[in-house]
């Protein structure tokens, strides 16, 4: 329930109640506005207060036999209807799709060589953040696999503010000036005169769009590579993308990129298992960020910058203002320097995760904004959507509130909460109210920078090419990434009807490499383009494809791991296996023909005990899963010979590079399942690997570990 006492007076007291740290003060802030629903005192009433015995029924007359009209002066039943008819507010015009999480950002390191923010030199601190994944272009209601740009959005509530970034899990965009925002969205939208399709870039106006405006094309190969298609939440990286800039205590100015990069590494989906799970899972990924939490698994991501000095602007052969650009790691090394966690899952949806609202101009002292087009014009459109979403007193929201005081002259408007007491409410005034602060409060100082130029719709030249790191970015991947990048394209130009679409983008591919041209022009029935259009310079860079980032050391944490088994099966094996995948934090799941026990061999009926297992074989797909383990028992494999649902699950599992384990009995019946005649198995006790099959013909008790160790090297789940 909301107290009476201001924020300011109340953060101290906070601070010391709660364990000295400073992430309790905004989940205690919240708490002012939070109620129990579970209170045995709760008891149903109207919205302004009074109890009510019957919500069920609207007042009419009616008798015990007959019903009759209802009656208008029924205010709570009108007030219950009305108030659901307004439940809706406007969903972001792009990224309505998401899920959040609070969290905890510790930086080890101090930045104080190039910056005086608190968040960013004070390793003593804990701040708290709130952190909301996206997709971009879906509605609200869509499905969380689909290939598109995540965003990766972070509120940090600092004492000195509120800091937002507003980034993505790839680090460049496709346009490089705000003005063309409205026309990349709405080309990759629905079409305007259908609707369709939903939550896809796979149609004609985005792909006729990405080839009229080069300056996409960094970008588009970026969405067409794995990266768009995260295994997980936790499992990609994040970035700024803009360039922000730091100023340190002596006044001097730095340019800067921030980062984030996932403790479980970077890992996919194949696309086929995206597909697949958009209509089998809708909300893959906004439960496994839930359950992760839940599980208290939390998430972890290293923070890093990337920092040139003011001085060295012009010393790159692109404009590092230039959002469709990275700054390469070999010219620009990642410093990583402290660590986001995310800790507790929202109360509530709405009012957290929907509500939340970010601002890239929500920046702190010692952080600004550089003269990069796209920032600039970001910085006028997030304020301005807020409004049309949540209206003029959208920062009163309790999560999104600073937890450090706020005061101004900025007054009333629609849905005002604050009361704020006094006869004045202007600057100056004539009691020194509310006055600005002096230098020496580190006050929000802006950086005095000097510009010239020309009043001109113009792009400086650098901006001009657009076609280098697309190649580097290509040329940078490993083979089966390319390969993923070919048969996206593919994808999505064979979605194309109109044939101008597919010619021209096929021809465009031959400007970034020739090969993929030809291979994507044959897959879609284009035009093969016969040679390379712009000569590609073979340059490679480090940190563009993600197999550099299998984890900060390689896990099967958190990897769901289906058991198959059915009546008789072998009890030790499967006891083996599901404590080993405990042991290494992984989740088993037993999966089995029915959900009523399941009896291992020698194990009766009456016996009364048997495996209840977690989902039956229709109940759930393989593709919801990373992994797949048979233990053996003659009889369950038996049986499972005869299902083809278990057979299917162990074949879509090796076709979608799963790791796959067998021991005893199940050897021959995984070997079958994915026909995979001429390949090494195991037949003895020797663990053998085959491109992620692990597999022990002969059970020993250290088969288990070995095999959730083998496992873990041999498909890597990515
Ligand atoms: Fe944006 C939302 C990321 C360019 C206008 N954007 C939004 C969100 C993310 C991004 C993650 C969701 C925030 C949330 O979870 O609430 N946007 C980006 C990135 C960009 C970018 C990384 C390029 C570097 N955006 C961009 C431009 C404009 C916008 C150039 C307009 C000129 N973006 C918006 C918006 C949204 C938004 C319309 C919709 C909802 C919201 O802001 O709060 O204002």
């Amino acid at each position: 329930m909301a107290s009476s006492a201001p924020i300011s007076t109340g953060l101290e007291k906070l601070q010391k109640t709660l364990d000295g740290t400073v992430e309790g003060v905004k989940v205690a802030d919240l708490r002012r506005d939070t109620k129990d629903y579970h209170d045995p005192k709760n008891r149903l009433t109207t919205d302004y207060g009074v109890k009510q015995n019957n919500t069920d029924d609207w007042l009419k007359v009616a008798t015990e036999d007959k019903t009759g009209p209802m009656l208008m002066e029924d205010h709570a039943a009108r007030e219950k209807i009305n108030r659901f008819d307004h439940e809706r507010i406007p969903e972001r015009v792009v990224h309505a799709r998401g899920s959040g999480a609070f969290g905890t950002f510790k930086l080890h390191k101090s930045l104080e060589q190039y910056t005086s923010a608190g968040v960013l030199t004070d390793t003593t601190r804990s701040t708290p953040t709130f952190l909301r994944f996206s997709t971009v272009l879906g509605s609200a209601g869509s499905a969380d696999t689909v290939r598109d740009v995540r965003g990766f959005a972070i509120k940090h509530y600092t004492p000195e503010g509120n800091w937002d970034v507003v980034g993505n899990n790839i680090p460049v965009f496709f346009i490089q000036d705000a003005i063309k925002f409205p026309d990349v969205i709405h080309a990759g939208k629905p079409e305007p005169h259908n609707a369709v399709p939903q939550a896809q870039t796979a149609h004609n106006n985005f792909w006729d769009f990405q080839f009229q405006h080069t300056e996409a094309t960094h970008m588009f190969m970026w969405t067409q590579s794995d990266r768009a298609i995260p295994r997980s939440y936790r499992m990609m990286q994040g970035f700024g993308v803009n360039t922000y800039t730091l100023s340190n205590a002596k006044g001097e100015r730095f340019f800067v990129k921030f980062i984030w990069t996932p403790h479980l590494g970077v890992h996919s989906f194949v696309w086929d298992e995206a597909l697949k799970l958009a209509g089998q899972d809708p909300d893959f990924h906004r439960r496994d960020l839930w359950e992760a939490i839940e599980n208290k698994a939390y998430p972890r991501w290293d923070f890093g910058v990337q920092i040139i000095p003011e001085g060295d602007e012009d010393k790159f052969e692109f404009d590092i203002l230039d959002a469709t650009k990275v700054w390469p790691e070999d010219l620009v090394p990642i410093q990583y320097v402290g660590e986001l966690e995310l800790n507790r899952n929202p109360d509530e949806y709405f009012t957290q995760t929907e509500q939340v609202a970010f601002c890239t101009g929500h920046v702190v002292p010692g952080i600004g904004f550089s003269d990069d087009p796209l920032l600039q014009g970001r910085n006028f459109s997030y304020q301005d959507t807020q409004l049309s979403r949540l209206g003029i007193n959208f920062q009163e929201l309790p999560i999104n509130r600073p937890v450090c005081p706020v005061m101004n002259n900025n007054r009333d408007g629609g849905m005002r909460h604050t009361i704020t007491k006094g006869t004045v409410n202007y600057w100056p005034n004539r009691f020194d109210a509310a006055p600005p602060a002096a230098v020496e409060e580190q006050p929000y100082i802006d950086y005095p920078q000097k510009v010239a130029g020309m009043k001109a719709r113009l792009r400086s030249k650098k901006f001009r090419e657009h076609f280098n790191q697309a190649q580097l970015f290509y040329n940078s991947l490993s083979l089966p990434e390319q390969m993923h990048v070919q048969f996206a394209l593919g994808f999505e130009l064979d979605h194309c009807e109109d044939p101008i679409v597919y010619e021209r983008m096929s021809q465009r591919l031959a400007d970034i490499d020739i090969n993929l041209a030809k291979n994507v022009a044959e897959l879609v029935g284009a035009k093969i383009p016969e040679q390379q259009g712009r000569p590609n310079h073979g340059k490679k860079a480090p940190g563009l494809s993600q197999t550099e980032f299998p984890g900060k050391t390689p896990t099967i944490e958190t990897r769901r791991i289906a058991i198959i088994i059915a009546d008789g099966y072998d009890a030790a094996a499967y006891n083996g296996i599901v404590a080993a995948a405990k042991a290494c934090s992984a989740l088993p799941y037993t999966i089995a023909p029915r959900r009523t026990p399941i009896y291992a061999a020698g194990e009766s009926k009456e016996s009364g005990k048997g495996v209840k297992p977690d989902h039956h074989l229709e109940g759930m797909r393989g593709t919801m899963f990373d992994s797949v383990f048979v233990p053996g028992g003659a009889d369950s494999i038996a049986t499972l010979r005869q299902n083809g649902r278990a057979l299917h699950w162990v074949r879509e599992a090796f076709a979608h590079l799963k790791a796959i384990g067998a021991v005893g009995e199940a050897v021959d019946f995984v070997r079958d399942a994915c026909e995979l005649e001429g390949m090494a198995f195991s037949t003895s006790d020797e663990v053998t690997d085959s491109y992620g099959v692990v597999t022990a013909a002969k059970v020993k008790p250290t088969s288990f570990k070995e095999t959730v160790k083998m496992a873990k090297g041999a498909a890597d789940f990515v």
